[in-house]
């Protein structure tokens, strides 16, 4: 076997997703065959003992506590941003301009500002840039992808996305902090709309192309709530709950829900396509099945929905021969080593945008999302504004 290059990862945050992303750069190369060899070269976090725990854990080489110092050193290839929103813009920009590969958690920014200065520098400087939003690695996903490729489901009608939870019902529960800052709109920028439906937008523009105009509504169930940082009662600035209708530039018409406030589901997303020959429909709790109604070649005798279990490996299925065997399944944590291995793939590639989402996919769900919040503030259908970087 040739050697393979390294490919030196500084991490910055250890929350939620800095153990996602973690544990793609392990795995990785146990399961598929590329030509760049991970390695945690180090963790970066404010608080050190924290961040020396998280390193042996994981298997970290090293530990910063001030991220741009990470961003100075010489033996790093990547920067992968798991820390808060409201550092992604500053950390980015400084990244780009030290000539740094990153990869950013997702929503990409606070702001459309923000992202579209993230664009022109990481476009600038040219270095490889992706943004995780993982559920387009979900195999059955990119089978939908495939399917409405091949145009299996012939000319769309409709989209619909729902992202439902409960976890943030109880009223005590603080703003602000580790584990809670995405409920503090200064750190997060917005509520469901960037955390939770930033991904229903994602795959729905990636499945069914440009979202060109919405109509939205939220709501801030909780009005105030204490805040971790000043202990203090304080306003909720974040939308809890979302809905909005949207038409996409082929003429299609779509309705998009999220919520932490439907009691029973904790990370319910799911989407359905509808087509003049098919439909699809996809559900994050059974992530394997893809649901699929072929009104074009079966016979009517006997059409109806059927369930495929998206786990076939002799290349039928995405990402499946790179695990175990047809029928056993993956699960969650996967979406991330699928999407990392397509980053190393792809990392180095003269092809144009050989990373997807990049920061400019991740700029137009951006869009999407300001769009949607000026809608539900005016009352008035929103046109999704253009990006603007060149
Ligand atoms: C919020 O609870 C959250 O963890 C999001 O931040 C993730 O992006 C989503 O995939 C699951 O839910």
């Amino acid at each position: 076997m040739a050697t393979k290059k390294p490919l030196r990862i500084g991490l910055i945050g250890y929350g939620f997703m800095g153990r996602t992303h973690s544990n793609a750069f392990r795995k990785v190369p146990n399961f598929f065959d590329l030509k760049y060899e991970p390695q945690l070269a180090a963790v970066c976090a404010r608080n050190k003992d924290r961040a020396e725990a998280f390193a042996s854990q994981w298997g970290y080489e090293s530990v910063e506590t001030d991220w741009r110092k990470l961003i100075d050193r010489d033996d790093i290839d990547v920067i992968d941003i798991a820390a808060p929103n409201n550092v992604h813009h500053e950390i980015a920009i400084a990244a780009a301009k030290a000539g740094k590969a990153i990869l950013c958690e997702k929503p990409l920014a606070l702001n459309c500002k923000e992202g579209e200065e993230m664009v022109r520098e990481v476009e600038k400087a040219k270095v490889p840039n992706m943004v995780w939003y993982n559920y387009r690695r979900v195999p059955a996903v990119s089978l939908a992808k495939n399917m409405i490729e091949e145009g299996r489901l012939g000319k769309i009608y409709h989209y619909r996305s729902n992202f439902l939870q409960d976890w943030t019902i109880n009223t005590d529960l603080p703003q602000g902090g580790e584990g809670l800052w995405r409920l503090d709109a200064k750190v997060a920028g917005s509520g469901v709309t960037g955390d939770l439906l930033a991904h229903c937008i994602d795959t729905a523009i990636w499945l069914n192309g440009p979202i060109v105009e919405v109509s939205a509504m939220t709501e801030t169930f909780v009005k105030e709530r204490v805040h971790a940082k000043t202990g203090k009662k304080q306003k909720v600035t974040i939308d809890d709950a979302c809905a909005f209708l949207a038409r996409f530039a082929n003429g299609s018409l779509a309705i998009f829900e999220s919520t932490r406030y439907a009691r029973g589901h904790k990370a319910l997303y799911t989407l359905e396509i509808n087509g003049a020959d098919g439909s699809l429909a996809w559900d994050l709790h059974d992530l394997h099945r893809l649901e699929y109604y072929d009104y074009d070649k079966e016979d009517p005798k006997t059409r109806g929905w059927r369930s495929i279990h998206v786990s076939d490996n002799g290349g039928e299925h995405p990402y499946m021969d790179k695990w175990w065997v047809p029928g056993l399944n993956i699960g969650y944590e996967h979406s991330f080593i699928n999407q990392f291995a397509d980053f190393v793939e792809g990392y180095g590639s003269r092809k144009k945008r050989p990373l997807r989402p990049d920061f400019r996919d991740a700029l137009e769900t951006q869009y999407i999302c300001e769009a949607v919040l000026d809608s539900a503030k005016s009352g008035r259908w929103k046109k999704v504004g253009k990006i603007k970087a060149k």
